[in-house]
């Protein structure tokens, strides 16, 4: 496969500093060398400008923290997506999850099927379903998948220029925590999240077969990988830790099952902050999750 990296340092979203400099640990954990030895061809696209906090006064519009600075780099991300050819399979690297604003949108207008339906499967423990006014923090960050289903700050909601997300199309995996407010708006939408607790009932393999069936519809298919799913001793290095998360296997297990199913076009890997992280180890796993998704195998 053509695997391209575009890296979004922003921190913008998330209320500590430090991812950031996640798609520099993440290149640094030698991401595109493992891709290779998979036998893809990489490119390394380089990083999206984005605007540095100090250089700014931390500016809150109607509940939303950096608002101006977080549409544009996150327009010119679907922009740079948009842009790429149906042959390559483009791998986002945050930064915090609003970066996925723009990576959902760009994949989603890219190529032959440019505007169709996409799937897309949500592996966090957060929701990210809060808008400006159901939010408790202000943070951009735990927003995105709202402002995809076209609900929230217009601006953010017309970075697709038309186009949106369908609650229907989303899947949520490793969930367990949800604000007061997020939690209504989830279920009013109808979007499908499976929490630890169906983690720990249903097991991933079951999950992973309801998921296909559910986006079968879909024609293809989005993962953005939030690092903080994973359990914090697995991933210590995110900004908003929660215990009791997927563990390093069955992150795996889901990563070679999506891959098995052949109908992944994009990724994005998110929050990792290597302030926080113990000797990049954070950057370290979510590179072997991406070798997962594009192929590597035991035996
Ligand atoms: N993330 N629900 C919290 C909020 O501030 O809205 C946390 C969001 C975390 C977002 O980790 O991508
Ligand atoms: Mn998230
Ligand atoms: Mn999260
Ligand atoms: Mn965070």
């Amino acid at each position: 496969m053509n695997v391209s990296i575009l890296g979004i340092p922003m921190d913008l979203g998330a209320g500590r500093r430090g991812v950031d400099m996640g798609a520099s640990a993440l290149r640094n954990a030698h991401l595109s060398r493992t891709l290779r030895e998979l036998g893809h061809t990489v490119h390394d696209l380089g990083d999206v400008p984005v605007a540095i906090p100090e250089t700014m006064d931390k500016h809150i519009e109607s509940g939303l923290v950096f608002l101006d600075p977080i549409v544009q780099a996150c327009r010119t991300t679907a922009e740079r997506l948009a842009a790429l050819p149906d042959d390559v399979f483009p791998l986002t690297l945050g930064g915090d999850h609003s970066v996925s604003m723009g990576t959902v949108t760009g994949n989603a207008l890219r190529g032959n099927a440019a505007g169709t339906r996409m799937g897309l499967i949500w592996v966090d423990a957060h929701t990210d379903y809060n808008t400006p006014s159901s939010s408790p923090s202000g943070n951009i960050h735990g927003m995105p998948v709202a402002h995809l289903t076209g609900r929230g700050d217009p601006e953010l909601v017309g970075l697709g220029g038309g186009w949106s997300l369908r609650p229907e199309d989303i899947v949520m995996i490793g969930i367990r925590s949800v604000d007061r407010f997020e939690r209504d708006l989830l279920r009013e939408a109808g979007i499908k999240a499976y929490t630890m607790k169906d983690v720990d009932q249903l097991g991933i393999t079951r999950i992973v077969a309801e998921t296909q069936e559910r986006l079968s519809d879909t024609a293809r298919l989005h993962v953005s990988f939030d690092a903080d799913a994973l359990d914090p001793s697995v991933a210590p290095g995110v900004g908003t830790p929660v215990p009791g998360g997927l563990t390093y296997r069955e992150g795996h297990l889901l990563m070679e099952l999506l891959s098995d199913s052949g109908r992944v076009t994009s990724m994005d890997i998110v929050e990792v902050n290597p302030v926080l992280d113990v000797r990049n180890q954070t950057a370290e796993v979510m590179v072997s999750m991406a070798a997962s998704l594009l192929g590597q195998r035991i035996l």
